[in-house]
């Protein structure tokens, strides 16, 4: 029997019996499957459901190898223990902080790595790239080269932290492919691992990604995800608080100040999302959401997940409301 042939955008096995069924096409000549077809020429997305036990899989077997490993993650929405792979891989890890385009320009990035080199992780390297404006991706490159144990090198990380789009431009940058990933602002849009041959040195491997159930971008509707990912570099916002004053991003998250001196607080969102001082004690909008006490020392950030945080500078007590899948955490100012 002939080899299965695999989508080009998103590694699912074609097929044309069940138009229902992931790897749909009507022409199995077709190099793309009909989803990954309609997602790139008419951003339509159908979602389709993977568990993280089918990604756990994935990366057990690349735990089997002593292959390179391209941890990606979005520098905006940093999960809150980035050791989380590193209980499934052994393998050399290369951290990749994407999206940098989205990070003020006034932000020193010393400051981040020293964040991450607080943590002990034991990279191999760490590299700050954007996959949309191909910042920094010869320096990627050269680092792959330097730390590549095989030919392959695969590729893993969250979903949505910008993955596909990562490789499309190494694609664009060093192969003479023209095979292009199916990327979206959306989870879930690869499918499977996908293997891509870049030259004859490396062949890089993609990935589904595990879902974050503890993000925000699971629990609001497509238009509000991709406002709450932003594309153009983040203008903080600063607001000045009292005690009985308060904050609210949206309809999404509320933050009231409650106790300490009049204190600083610097919002780090995307643009497209509305931010606006309120008075805490007159106004009850979205109390009825879930509530999170933080008793803040001085310098650290209220972190959202899967949206972004609040810098805050001196020590106090806040409350935040948010939805209740949604985990809140504080961490040491990352900038
Ligand atoms: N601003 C910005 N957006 C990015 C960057 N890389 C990817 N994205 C966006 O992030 C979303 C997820 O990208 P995708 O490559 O599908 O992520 P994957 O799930 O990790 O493969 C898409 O909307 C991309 O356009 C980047 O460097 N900067
Ligand atoms: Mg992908």
């Amino acid at each position: 029997m002939p080899k299965k042939r695999i989508c080009l955008g998103c590694g699912i096995p074609l097929q044309n019996t069940n138009v229902l069924q992931e790897g749909y096409t009507a022409n199995l000549d077709n190099p793309y499957c009909e989803r990954c077809f309609r997602i790139k020429n008419y951003g339509e997305y159908q979602v389709v459901t993977k568990s993280n036990e089918e990604y756990v899989k994935i990366l057990k077997s690349i735990n089997r190898t002593k292959d390179l490993v391209l941890l990606v993650v979005d520098i905006i929405r940093l999960e809150k223990d980035l050791s989380f792979m590193k209980e499934y891989l052994k393998n050399p890890i290369l951290l990749v902080l994407n999206k940098c385009d989205l990070l003020p320009r006034s932000v020193s990035q010393e400051k981040i790595l020293t964040y991450l080199q607080e943590q002990n992780l034991d990279f191999v390297d760490i590299v700050f790239v954007s996959a949309k404006k191909k910042y920094h991706l010869d320096e990627l490159y050269q680092m792959i080269k330097k730390h590549q144990t095989s030919n392959k090198v695969y590729v893993v990380g969250n979903t949505n932290v910008g993955k596909s789009s990562l490789i499309n431009q190494m694609i664009s940058s060093y192969s003479k492919s023209n095979q292009e990933l199916t990327i979206s602002p959306l989870p879930a849009t690869t499918l499977n691992k996908l293997e891509i041959v870049i030259d004859e040195g490396l062949t890089i491997v993609d990935t589904p990604g595990l879902i974050d159930n503890e993000s925000i971008a699971n629990y609001v509707d497509s238009n509000t995800l991709k406002r709450i990912q932003g594309k153009k570099e983040i203008r903080p916002k600063t607001f000045q608080l009292k005690p009985g004053q308060g904050i609210i991003i949206e309809n999404l998250v509320r933050m009231d100040y409650i106790e300490g001196e009049r204190n600083s607080f610097t919002v780090y969102v995307s643009n497209d999302l509305k931010v606006k001082r309120i008075n805490a004690l007159r106004q009850e909008t979205l109390k009825d959401l879930y509530l999170e006490n933080f008793d803040l020392k001085y310098y650290e950030d209220i972190v959202i997940s899967g949206l972004g945080w609040i810098k805050v500078v001196g020590r106090g007590k806040v409350a935040v409301y948010l939805p209740k899948e949604v985990s809140t955490y504080t961490r040491k100012n990352l900038i």
